[in-house]
């Protein structure tokens, strides 16, 4: 042990520490200064970012032992505190810069040891400082947090003042379509929104630690499991195998009908088999996470490896063993039967094009690693803390498998760093429930940053093969489409994203005529979750791909072809659907300058260079908000002394469920003279909230939105005097009536028919168009997106922060989905790096947004969505902007740059 004093933000502090222990985990569990964030635990990312002596230094990988004593040390709880904010907080609160706030504090530590130094940095400089100091984040797109640098400098600098900056909204007026900063940004800022693992040092002393007995193959029959050994480690009080779960030891996957599957193929704790790496096979509970994790390499788990299908092609081959025996590998097929059959129509068609294309297993990555736990409280009721975004759909899916009745599982979502739809499937909920129901104490478990990619889904890979034919007046006439969607071993929403092939593979465009199958097939790698877009990144990169080699087949100018086969008003979708507001073509009109601008300066720019090739193109942006068919949202809200609670279950990954509701309910009750700060919100726990759904699909803006309007509306109906003004509280009180009033909306719309894909699923959809603007190395390979500029429509604003954010944060995953993200190798995409997160270097600084904004008639206050259209289709814009660059096109993601320098190759021969 060692005796240290250090100087901590201006304070004097003597600790005790094991030499070899992370400053990160001196600071967190020893000094409560959870301010500091421990995301990678490696190094890579910066959460957990402090200034030792001077310099930004990474505080998970500094052990201390290397911390001299009488350290100066700052943390962000040293740079400001919510009474007393720093320009760097206050600047990033107005640029929108905290999203799911993970790395806010260790961002805002960097560019304080930057402005310390120098307080006029430029945008290179700032991009440069972050960049050197690891700094990462998933949500933003890092745009904003370069303009809040460049803000807080200006501050600093006294050219601008805090009050010239701060929206200021006279008495009455809407937030509607304002940058009004979200409820929850000053606790991010400040270092002071709670997230899991920091809820978790709060935990009574008797809570057990849980680690995890993972599998290391892929497939295998489980031959026995012996815990002997653990259960003797010193601290251990359970070690739990599937023996000890009182349920079914299933999780329900929520099944359509039509699946050849029952639904329950994933297991809670695996007994028979091991379906994919990393499949949990025992948990150890212990008084520390040292001693569980201990104990946990202890357990001696017997297996007799199998056969391991790594892809659907290898899950499909005719000698392959069915994972789950009695299903099928398929196991869920679709079809798309619209017009005329197509195979007669394309022999005669004059154009027509056809190609593979494949969209990978790309892997979430949020800096907050997975974290939860769980206890009983005072009714015998389980309480489970996790990230879900699903509260209500995860605790059906979990009530049974554990053994509780439905009524007694209750789910809260902790402040949550990042989930981009990995949490739409249960992860650790049903283990921290089979613990805390064995144990009857409080249990926790924190993933680190391997067993986060490791373990939970990823996006579903979809292998396609798509022919598209036109006419002679280059008219699409036929499109005929098959695709094989990769779900991983477990089947939860498989059938789902499988049908989002039938609905988005042509979408956007007049096809009267299209024949298409697609199927679900179990493999044994990484299993499928939704990851934002949840179908269409996979299904628009086809049809979108496919727009481009047909233009160029018809010498056509590829945005006029997609401008002269838009839907136009009164057309319908692949199907059959009409579409809310009918904009492409308008979205299309306002991208051509730039466009034309685009192909003037690469033209320019290939003249003077032999080594770097430029290229741009556009694709068709285009996504959905709801869960097929009849999706339907709960709210509630009730009026009190201090003015009016709303409540709704509108889980927040990040993308502003606060600021959503905040602002959908002020502009519903703003008639009755209520201000924002009369309004408190009460989000996400199922003890108080009611079922909202998912926070998926793009849909809670619209589908909670309007919940939440109907909530509202229906409290000052039962407010209003015969006059036409409304009872307050006491009023309300005096005459007897109700304060509570709830609120629910129904999209009125139609699951689509799986024989057919014909229907009506979704009430509001979101459109966008995006041009890209490429470098491609021709030396290297190496593509570098220059300059994205996208034009979006996702009908009224509600807030130009959030919306802003979304799109930033969305495109530039897409840039990573293009170029640098997968899950494929599991030796070396297991780290936030490996998998090929983008870092700030990797993002251009240069993305214009640019809006339409036409009011959706079933959209609360005309909007739609956000959240996923812009991860929706901006890979097909870059491999594009490739192709015409130095033409190479790359139809297997990503387009790493050996494939891109191969394909130069072969060009050259
Ligand atoms: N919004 C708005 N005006 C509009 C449309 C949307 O102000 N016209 C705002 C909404 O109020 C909301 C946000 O934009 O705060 C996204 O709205 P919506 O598209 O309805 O999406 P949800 O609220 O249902 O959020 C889920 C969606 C999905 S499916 C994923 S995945 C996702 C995402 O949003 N994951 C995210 N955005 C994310 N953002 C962050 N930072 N982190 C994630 O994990
Ligand atoms: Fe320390 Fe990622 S760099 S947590
Ligand atoms: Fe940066 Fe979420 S705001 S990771």
């Amino acid at each position: 042990m060692l005796k240290k004093i250090l100087n901590i933000n201006g304070l004097k502090r003597t600790v005790i520490v094991s030499p070899e222990i992370s400053l990160a985990d001196v600071l967190r569990k020893q000094l409560f200064l959870t301010g500091t964030k421990v995301g990678c635990g490696k190094g890579e990312c910066g959460a957990c970012n402090v200034i030792l002596d001077g310099k930004v230094v990474r505080s998970c990988i500094v052990r201390m032992k290397r911390v001299p004593d009488e350290a100066e040390i700052t943390t962000i709880e040293g740079i400001g505190s919510q009474d007393d904010l720093h320009d760097i907080q206050f600047a990033w609160m107005i640029h929108g810069a905290a999203q799911c706030g993970f790395c806010t504090p260790g961002f805002i530590v960097s560019a304080k040891a930057l402005l310390d130094q120098n307080n006029n940095p430029t945008r290179e400089e700032v991009r440069a400082w972050f960049q050197k100091s690891r700094n990462v984040c998933r949500c933003t797109g890092y745009i904003p947090l370069v303009d809040a640098v460049m803000e807080a400098a200006k501050l600093m600098r006294g050219e601008v003042t805090r009050k010239q900056l701060w929206l200021k909204l006279p008495e009455g007026a809407s937030l509607v379509g304002t940058e009004a900063v979200r409820p929850s940004a000053c606790a991010k800022v400040t270092g002071t929104w709670e997230f899991g693992a920091d809820l978790g040092l709060t935990l009574p002393e008797d809570t057990l630690h849980i680690k995890l007995v993972q599998a290391t193959v892929s497939h295998a029959n489980i031959i026995s499991i012996d815990t002997t050994d653990a259960e003797t480690m010193p601290g251990v009080y359970r070690v739990l195998t599937y023996k000890d779960v009182k349920g079914t030891n299933r999780i329900n996957g929520l099944a359509f009908p039509s699946n050849k599957g029952d639904g329950l193929e994933r297991p809670i704790l695996n007994d028979k088999k091991i379906f994919q790496f990393g499949d949990a096979i025992a948990m150890v509970l212990a008084d520390t996470p040292t001693h569980a994790e201990d104990a946990a390499k202890k357990v001696i788990v017997e297996i007799e490896e199998l056969p391991a299908y790594m892809s659907a092609p290898a899950a499909m081959a005719e000698d392959a063993i069915e994972i789950h025996p009695g299903t099928p590998n398929i196991y869920f097929e679709t079809k798309v039967v619209k017009g005329e059959e197509t195979a007669p129509l394309m022999e005669s068609l004059p154009y027509v094009v056809e190609d593979d294309l494949y969209v990978g297993r790309q892997p979430h990555l949020p800096i907050e690693p997975d974290v939860g736990f769980a206890y009983f409280d005072e009714e015998g009721k389980l309480i489970i803390h996790s990230k879900s975004i699903a509260l209500h759909f995860h605790a059906l899916m979990i009530a049974e498998g554990i053994g509780l009745p439905l009524d007694k599982v209750m789910i809260v979502q902790n402040p949550t760093g990042g989930t981009f739809g990995y949490k739409f499937s249960p992860t650790i909920e049903a283990l921290l429930a089979v613990a805390a129901m064995d144990t009857g104490k409080p249990v926790y478990l924190e993933f680190n940053m391997y067993q986060q990619i490791t373990y939970t889904g990823k996006r579903s890979p979809f292998w396609m093969h798509v022919k598209l034919g036109a006419d002679k007046f280059g008219k699409l006439q036929a499109l005929e489409t098959d695709w094989s969607c990769d779900h991983g071993p477990y089947c939860e929403f498989g059938d789902l994203v499988t049908t989002r092939g039938s609905q988005f593979i042509g979408a956007g465009y007049k096809i009267d005529n299209i024949r298409g199958e697609g199927r679900t097939v179990a493999t044994n790698h990484g299993w499928g979750s939704a990851f934002r877009g949840f179908g269409s990144p996979q299904a628009l990169f086809a049809s979108e791909q496919m727009m481009d080699e047909l233009a160029i087949k018809m010498d056509v100018d590829p945005l006029e072809l997609r401008y002269d086969n838009a839907l136009r008003e009164g057309e319908v979708t692949p199907n059959g659907c009409k579409l809310d507001v009918y904009v492409i073509p308008q979205l299309l009109d306002k991208i051509r300058p730039y466009y034309a601008k685009a192909k003037e300066n690469d033209k320019e720019k290939n003249k003077n260079s032999e080594n770097k090739r430029y290229g741009s193109a556009i694709s068709v942006l285009m996504y959905s908000c709801g869960l097929d068919g009849a999706d339907s949202s709960e709210a509630w809200v009730e009026i009190t002394k201090k003015g009016v609670t709303v409540a709704n279950s509108w889980e927040d990954h990040g993308q502003g469920a606060d600021m959503g509701t905040l602002t959908m309910a002020h502009e519903t009750l703003r008639k009755a003279g209520y201000e924002p700060e009369d309004i408190k919100l009460i989000l996400n726990d199922m003890n108080f909230t009611p079922n909202s759904g998912p926070a998926g699909g793009s849909r809670s803006n619209v589908l909670t939105g309007n919940a939440t309007r109907v909530a509202c509306e229906n409290l000052l109906e039962g407010l209003k005097k015969d006059d036409g003004t409304y009872r307050d509280y006491d009023e309300q009180i005096a005459e007897g009536k109700p304060t509570r009033y709830d609120g629910k909306w129904t999209a009125p719309c139609t699951a689509c028919d799986v024989e057919t894909g014909q229907g009506d699923p979704f009430p509001v959809y979101m459109y966008g168009v995006l041009l890209a603007e490429v470098e491609v190395d021709m030396t290297t390979g190496k593509t570098h997106v220059d300059k994205l500029t996208c034009i979006s429509d996702v009908g009224t604003i509600i807030n130009k922060l959030l919306v802003d954010g979304q799109i930033l944060g969305g495109l530039v995953q897409g840039i990573g989905l293009a170029l640098y993200e997968d899950f494929e190798d599991l030796k070396k995409h297991t780290t936030l790096t490996g998998c090929g997160i983008p870092q700030i270097k990797d993002v251009t600084d240069d993305i214009t947004l640019l809006y339409l904004e036409t009011p959706r008639p079933l959209g609360p206050y005309g909007a739609a969505g956000a959240g996923e259209m812009p991860l929706s289709s901006p890979h097909s814009a870059i491999i594009s902007a490739i192709y015409n660059a130095c033409g190479v096109r790359i139809t297997h993601l990503p387009a790493y740059p050996d494939k891109v320098l191969a394909g130069i190759k072969k060009l050259n021969k």
